[in-house]
């Protein structure tokens, strides 16, 4: 069937902390192997695995050395193998995550073809996403080479077609295995601008987001790889508007399926910096996904996600973790499902995991974190007030071990995990996901309607009570049908007026059906 990831729901695996298998404290492919019935259950139909390649990881597999290498602490290539096989058995599909922006500085590329790569003889006064500058000076050739991240990870030159073509090669590669797909790596920056210019506050990204070539360059892959196969790509796209994410996803330009967008996840940070922290307005929220909505409809298409490893936990976000978490988690989950678009969910997303706060700095493994911590506190901010940006922002919050069980490590490792596992394992795990009131099963119940109900594949969105502060409704209309969805995001009971039809899901049993919304409640009607 075409277009058939437009009915899928996709789950995220970051396999160093899903699940170990042998011991050594990291996730790795025989442990994701273990839980396949698990992920089967829940019923999601696509599985992305973050970067399972060889890598240093300096920056946890987002720097590549071998990309047809398996990296060792995961496993072996035929455990890989007989994971695709066993995905494929259970009708389900495996996307890999494409990280071709740059590769670790241990790449032979590096040493054997420094023309994939971007010198200089200065640099520009850019900043690095992980801090210091985007340029590292390198004696032997007497120039700098470019790296957006860490200085492990030299950004490729896209403009030399060798290295698109040995691009093109692995792609096909691993196609050629039989995965389904790919997840692709901030793939709207591989294209910079030639002259590259000094920028405001060292803000290179007008510079390198997308830029000049990259829809050549994608249109390019398209023709080469992708159109060869029947398979699903997302390419990640941080500073990427409605109307971009048209010309790189409208069917009709032939690049990519699909984008994910930052917008929704920038809306409580005060600043350009992700660490200057606002309180989330609602208003906010609902009109840019309203913007996103209409942006993408019958003309692309939207990805749908709250979390993903880069990402603080939602429920600790815009929920309540202490005192409505298994409410909010579920209305959350209610609020992003019935939007058009393919619905992502991050691991542990299906059990209201929840952020963590470590006391020491120590206990933080983030490049991006640690990196941060070092630059404000040589700047004099306390360690307190850096501490309470790591609670709210840091990637570590979405990469402490699954919990699945009570039993020491929340059942992750027997071992010693390679970052602390939260402290609440021991009431939010995974053993309780068969009762009919857990969090899972609201959400396998979400995955099945999107299945039978194409209103949720095609319709029609329209915002309601767009100057509500605390509720988030909007309508779906497809022919005769009609969903209203109702979202609580308070604490505060809040009045609605009740629309026609009848209660087809809500986050409170028995549902209130009396128009007042509960703390946190999540209600959807059906009419047809
Ligand atoms: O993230 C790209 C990206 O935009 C990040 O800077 C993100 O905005 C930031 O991590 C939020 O705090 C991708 C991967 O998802 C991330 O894990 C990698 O570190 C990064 O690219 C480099 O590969
Ligand atoms: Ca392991």
């Amino acid at each position: 069937m075409a277009d058939w990831w437009k009915k899928s729901t996709v789950y995220q695996i970051y396999p160093r902390s899903f699940m170990d298998s042998n011991g050594d404290g990291i996730g790795d492919i025989r442990g994701i192997i273990q839980k396949l019935d698990y992920l089967h259950e829940l019923g999601v139909d696509i599985l992305w695995l973050s970067p399972v390649y060889d890598s240093p990881n300096d920056d946890n597999g987002y720097d590549i050395r071998d990309y047809y290498k398996i990296m060792n602490e995961f496993g072996t290539m035929a455990d890989f193998d007989e994971l695709l096989e066993k995905v494929h058995a259970r009708d389900m599909k495996l996307v890999m995550d494409l990280v071709v922006n740059h590769t670790s500085d241990e790449h032979a590329w590096f040493k054997d073809h420094p023309n994939f790569y971007i010198w200089r003889d200065q640099p520009t006064n850019w900043r690095s996403f992980f801090g210091g500058s985007t340029w590292q000076y390198q004696k032997e050739r007497n120039q700098y080479y470019l790296h957006l991240f860490s200085k492990k990870q030299p950004d490729l030159n896209w403009e030399n077609p060798e290295l698109r073509n040995a691009v093109y090669e692995m792609m096909r590669w691993w196609l050629d295995k039989g995965v389904d797909g790919f997840r692709m790596d901030v793939i709207n920056m591989i294209s910079k601008n030639p002259d590259m210019k000094d920028a405001p506050n060292g803000d290179g990204s007008s510079q390198f987001m997308n830029g000049p070539n990259v829809h050549t360059y994608l249109k390019e892959m398209n023709k080469h790889v992708l159109s060869q196969y029947n398979i699903v790509t997302v390419g990640e796209s941080p500073g990427t508007t409605p109307k971009e994410a048209r010309d790189y996803t409208a069917a009709q330009n032939q690049e990519l399926n699909m984008i994910f967008t930052f917008e929704h996840m920038d809306l409580d940070q005060a600043s350009g910096e992700k660490w200057d922290l606002k309180p989330l307005d609602l208003i906010d929220l609902k009109e840019n996904l309203e913007k996103w909505q209409h942006g993408l409809h019958n003309e692309g298409w939207n990805s749908l996600y709250w979390n993903n490893h880069d990402q603080p936990r939602i429920v600790s976000r815009f929920g309540d973790d202490q005192d409505w978490r298994v409410e909010s988690a579920k209305m959350l989950a209610t609020c992003l499902h019935f939007m058009q678009g393919t619905p992502y969910i991050y691991q542990g997303e299906e059990l209201g995991m929840t952020n963590v706060r470590f006391d020491l700095i120590e206990d933080y493994q983030d490049i991006e974190t640690v990196n941060m911590y070092q630059e404000k506190r040589e700047a004099g901010v306390s360690h307190d007030d850096i501490m309470t940006k790591i609670y709210a922002k840091g990637r570590d919050n979405a990469r402490t071990p699954m919990q699945w069980s009570a039993e020491p490590n929340g059942g992750f490792t027997t071992g010693t995990p390679w970052l602390k596992v939260n402290p609440n394992y021991k009431d939010i795990n995974a053993l309780q996901h068969k009762d009919s009131d857990s969090i899972y099963q609201y959400y396998k119940k979400l995955i099945g309607l999107r299945k039978n109900m194409d209103i949720i594949t095609h319709g029609d969105f329209e915002l309601l009570h767009r100057e509500d502060p605390d509720v988030f409704a909007y309508t779906r209309t497809w022919n005769d049908e009609k969903l209203t969805v109702y979202c609580n995001f308070s604490s505060q009971p809040k009045s609605v007026t009740l629309p026609e039809g009848k209660i087809l899901i809500g986050n409170y049993a028995p549902n209130n059906s009396k128009g007042l919304l509960q703390p946190y409640e999540a209600i959807v009607y059906y009419k047809q």
